[in-house]
C-alpha cells in the first residue's frame, strides 16, 4: 500500500462512527506522532498498549498527550450539538483545525487525529469540522477526498426510526445479497397537510444540504491557521451564493403552487411556519429541537456554550446592528474602527457589506456593525429555550449542515438579501453600453434533451426538460454508532432531472476569433397564481445554469454545450465504499494541479457545488411550466481574471457559486450580472432591457415534472 493509499483509507476510518472511541481498521496503522513531544506538555496519560492498531514508536512518549489548547476545543464537550454561527464553538473549532494544519506532515496529521486524546475526547461535530477544514487547506493533502457528509452523520439527514431499523437488519444477520435498502421517506417531517411541505424535498435534499455544509466549511467565518486573508470576493459570495438558494427556492415554491418567501425582518411578530425535523445523533440520545408554531424570538443567554462567557446578546442588538447598517448602505460608506471610511462602491461594495452582514472576521468594524446573520441563526436555532434553563439542543438552524431543512431559514435569508437588494439600488444601472458587446449577434437558443434509455426518441421535442425522482443508494453503516460488517444500506428519492444540451447560434461578424463568455440564466415567468412577473421581480429570481467560455470564429457558429458540464454544480458524492476502492495511486503535483484525474478524484473542494440532480427547478406536471431562458455573450478579453493556467485549476467545475481553490473568482463581473443590480425606471420588461443587444437572447422553455422514478444514471 502506498503511503498516499494508506493516508486515504486513514482519512475514510477517521471518519467513521465519530461518536464511538477510535478504532482503527485492520491493516491500518496509526503510529503516535514523534512530533508532538517538541510543542506539548505530557499529562494525564493514556496507555496505548491496550489499543490495537496504534503503535507507539521507540523514541515517542507512551502516556498520553495533552496539547494545552486542547482545553480550549474541549469546551463544547462532546456530544454536544455544533454551530458554525456561535462564536464559542468557532474558537474551539477553529483552534482543533490549527492543531491539525500545525502538525509537520499530513501523516502526522492524521496520526494525531487518531489518538485516542484528541479523537476520543474532542467533540465530535467539532472533530469532524476541523479534520475536514485542515484537509481542505493543507496543500499536502490535496490528493486525499473526505467522505460525504451525510455518510459521517446519516442523523443529520435522515429520520431517527432509519436508525433502529439499520439495528434491526444487522442483528438479522442477512448477507448483504438479500438484504434490502431501508427506504427513507421522502415526506418525514410532515404530513401534507402542512403546506411548507410541498417543498420539503428542496429543503431536505441531501446534495444541497451537503453544497451548504460544504460551502460553509471552505468559507469559514474567521482566520483558521495561517489564513490570514479572505479568499477572493469571499463576502460577494456570501450574497451571491445565498441569493442564488433563494431565486431556486421561490421557483421550487411557485411550481408547487406556494407564494414566494416573505421576508422575515419583523422579528416582534411569531413565526408561524412550523418545523419538527425529527432528526437525532448516531445513539438516538441527541436530538435537534423543534420548533413549534408562533414563538417568537427571544434575547438569548447560554452562559454554559462555548468560551467564557458563552453567549449573551439581545433582540434589540440585531435591531441596532440592523439600522446601523441600512445607514452604511445609503451613506454610501461604512466607517472602520479606526476612523477609516470604506465607500461601498459597484466594484467593492457588495463584499465589503458581505463581510460586514454575515459578518466574518473581515467585517469592517465587527464591534459596531455587530454579528446580524450569524446571531440571526444562533436567535432562531434557541428560540424555544434561549437561556437554555429546560437543557434543550439547538434547532436545525444553528448548524450549516442542517439549517436549510427549516422553512424559517429561507425567511431569514430573504430579510439579510434584502439588505444586499438595497445597497444594489443604490448603483447605476446598467447602460445599453455595459450590456452589448460589438459584433457578436446571439442569433438563437435552445435546449434539447438528451436520449436516455428510458427515452430512446431520437428526436426529443425543443426547449422542453423532463424532471422526475431518482433513487441513489446511500451507505449508513459508517455514521452509526454500532459496527456491522455487512453493508447498511438507504435508498433515498430526490428530484432529478434527464440530461440536456444548450445550442446557440451565434455570429461573429468580427474579422477575428473572438473568446466569449457565454452566461445562461433561467427565471419563472409568471407567479403562483399565473400572473407575468414584472422585469424588476423577475430579475430577482434569475437562476444562473451556467458560464463558459467559447471560442467563436468569423462567421456563424453553432455552440453546443451539455448541462452537466455547468459551472454550478457538481456530480453525486462518491460514498465511503467508492473512495475505498479508488484510492488514489499517485499524489497531485505540489500546489494541486491536476494533470489526468477523472472529476471524482479530485480534491475536496469539489464538494462545494450546487448538485446536479437539482440544476432546474421541479417545474410542474403536463403541460409543464413556462421558464424564460436568457443568453448572454459578454468578452472574455474583458471579464477574464489572470489566473494563470486556467484550464487547470481544481476543481473550477462549480466556480460560480464557489470560486476556484487559491485562485481570484475567474469572473470580473459583479456575481449575478447583469441581473444583480435594479434596470432604470424607464425598462419594465424583459425585452425592453435586451432591445439594444444582440448579444442576449431569451427563449421560453417549458419545465415538465413526471411524479415518476427516471433513471438518469445507472442504479447504484
Ligand atoms: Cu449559509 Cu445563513 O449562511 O446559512
Amino acid at each position: 500500500m502506498s503511503d498516499l493509499e494508506l493516508q486515504q483509507r486513514q482519512v475514510l476510518n477517521l471518519f467513521e462512527r465519530v461518536s464511538q472511541p477510535f478504532s482503527p481498521k485492520p491493516n491500518i496503522t496509526f503510529e503516535f506522532p514523534n512530533f508532538v513531544s517538541d510543542w506539548i506538555f505530557l499529562q494525564s496519560p493514556t496507555d496505548l498498549s491496550s489499543k490495537p492498531g496504534l503503535a507507539t514508536p521507540a523514541s515517542a512518549p507512551t502516556d498520553g498527550l495533552n496539547i494545552p489548547e486542547l482545553d480550549l476545543v474541549k469546551t463544547i464537550p462532546r456530544g454536544r450539538l455544533f454551530s458554525n454561527f456561535h462564536p464559542g464553538h468557532r474558537v474551539a473549532a477553529y483552534t482543533l483545525v490549527k492543531i491539525f494544519k500545525d502538525a509537520p506532515t499530513v501523516a502526522d496529521m492524521l496520526n494525531l487525529a487518531a489518538h485516542p486524546d484528541v479523537h476520543d475526547a474532542v467533540n465530535e461535530h467539532i472533530f469532524v469540522y476541523a479534520l475536514s477544514a485542515a484537509l481542505i487547506q493543507r496543500k499536502d493533502a490535496r490528493s486525499l477526498r473526505l467522505p460525504p457528509i451525510y455518510e459521517i452523520f446519516p442523523g443529520k439527514f435522515f429520520e431517527t426510526k432509519v436508525r433502529s431499523e439499520a439495528q434491526i437488519n444487522v442483528q438479522q444477520k442477512k448477507e448483504p445479497a438479500t438484504q434490502e435498502p431501508i427506504i427513507i421517506d421522502k415526506n418525514f417531517a410532515a404530513t401534507n397537510r402542512v403546506v411548507e411541505n410541498k417543498v420539503s424535498y428542496f429543503r431536505e435534499d441531501l446534495g444541497i444540504n451537503s453544497h451548504h455544509w460544504h460551502w460553509h466549511l471552505i468559507f469559514p467565518v474567521e482566520a483558521t491557521g495561517e489564513i490570514i486573508n479572505p479568499p477572493d470576493r469571499r463576502g460577494e459570495l456570501f450574497y451571491y451564493m445565498h441569493q442564488q438558494i433563494l431565486a431556486r427556492y421561490d421557483a421550487e415554491r411557485i411550481a408547487n403552487g406556494l407564494a414566494r418567501v416573505t421576508s422575515y425582518h419583523d422579528w416582534d411578530e411569531p413565526i408561524m411556519e412550523a418545523y419538527f425535523p425529527k432528526l437525532t445523533n448516531a445513539n438516538g440520545a441527541i436530538h435537534w429541537a423543534s420548533r413549534p408554531a408562533g414563538l417568537v424570538l427571544k434575547d438569548i443567554n447560554i452562559p454554559d456554550e462555548g468560551v467564557e462567557l458563552g453567549i449573551e446578546f439581545q433582540i434589540n442588538n440585531l435591531e441596532l446592528w440592523r439600522t446601523r447598517i441600512l445607514h452604511a448602505i445609503h451613506k454610501g460608506s461604512v466607517a472602520k474602527a479606526n476612523g477609516e471610511i470604506i465607500y461601498l462602491d459597484e466594484t467593492t461594495g457588495t463584499n465589503t457589506l458581505g463581510e460586514l452582514i454575515e459578518a466574518s472576521q473581515w467585517s469592517a468594524d465587527k464591534l459596531f456593525y455587530g454579528d446580524l446573520h450569524n446571531f440571526g441563526h444562533i436567535a432562531v436555532c434557541y428560540i424555544h429555550d434561549p437561556d437554555r434553563s429546560h437543557s434543550e439542543n439547538m434547532g436545525v438552524m444553528g448548524d450549516s449542515v442542517t439549517a436549510m431543512r427549516d422553512p424559517i431559514f429561507y425567511r431569514w435569508h430573504k430579510f439579510i438579501d434584502s439588505l444586499f437588494q438595497q445597497f444594489k439600488a443604490t448603483l447605476n444601472p446598467y447602460t445599453a453600453q455595459q450590456l452589448t458587446l460589438e459584433g457578436i449577434t446571439v442569433n438563437n437558443v435552445e435546449v434539447r434533451r438528451n436520449a436516455t434509455s428510458d427515452n430512446p426518441r431520437s428526436n426529443p421535442p425543443k426547449n422542453l426538460i423532463i424532471t422526475g425522482w431518482q433513487e441513489s443508494i446511500v451507505e449508513l453503516d459508517r455514521g452509526l454508532d454500532f459496527s456491522s460488517l455487512r453493508p447498511v444500506q438507504a435508498r433515498v428519492t430526490h428530484l432529478q432531472h434527464e440530461d440536456f444540451s444548450y445550442r446557440i447560434q451565434v455570429t461573429n461578424s468580427t474579422k477575428t476569433t473572438q473568446e466569449i463568455v457565454f452566461r445562461i440564466f433561467l427565471a419563472p415567468i409568471a407567479d403562483e397564481a399565473g400572473r407575468p412577473f414584472s422585469f424588476r421581480e423577475q430579475r430577482l429570481l434569475m437562476i444562473e445554469l451556467d458560464k463558459f467560455v467559447v471560442r467563436v470564429t468569423p462567421g456563424a457558429n453553432m455552440v453546443k454545450r451539455k448541462s452537466d458540464d455547468s459551472s454550478v454544480t457538481i456530480p453525486f458524492e462518491r460514498t465511503f465504499r467508492d473512495l475505498e476502492a479508488a484510492v488514489p495511486a499517485t499524489p497531485l503535483a505540489p500546489g494541486g494541479v491536476p494533470t489526468d484525474l477523472p472529476t471524482d478524484r479530485m480534491t475536496n473542494f469539489c464538494g462545494c457545488g450546487w448538485p446536479d440532480h437539482f440544476l432546474v427547478p421541479r417545474g410542474a406536471p403536463n403541460p409543464g411550466m413556462p421558464f424564460t431562458l436568457f443568453v448572454m455573450a459578454t468578452s472574455w478579453k474583458e471579464d477574464r481574471v489572470v489566473n494563470g493556467e486556467d484550464s487547470k485549476k481544481l476543481c473550477r467545475n462549480a466556480a460560480s457559486y464557489c470560486g476556484i481553490l487559491d485562485e481570484k473568482y475567474p469572473d470580473k463581473r459583479p456575481m449575478g450580472f447583469p441581473f444583480d443590480r435594479p434596470p432604470d425606471k424607464m425598462i419594465t420588461t424583459l425585452a425592453k432591457f435586451i432591445e439594444k443587444s444582440p448579444n442576449i437572447k431569451t427563449t421560453e422553455i417549458r419545465i415538465q415534472f413526471e411524479d415518476r422514478i427516471i433513471r438518469r444514471f445507472p442504479q447504484q
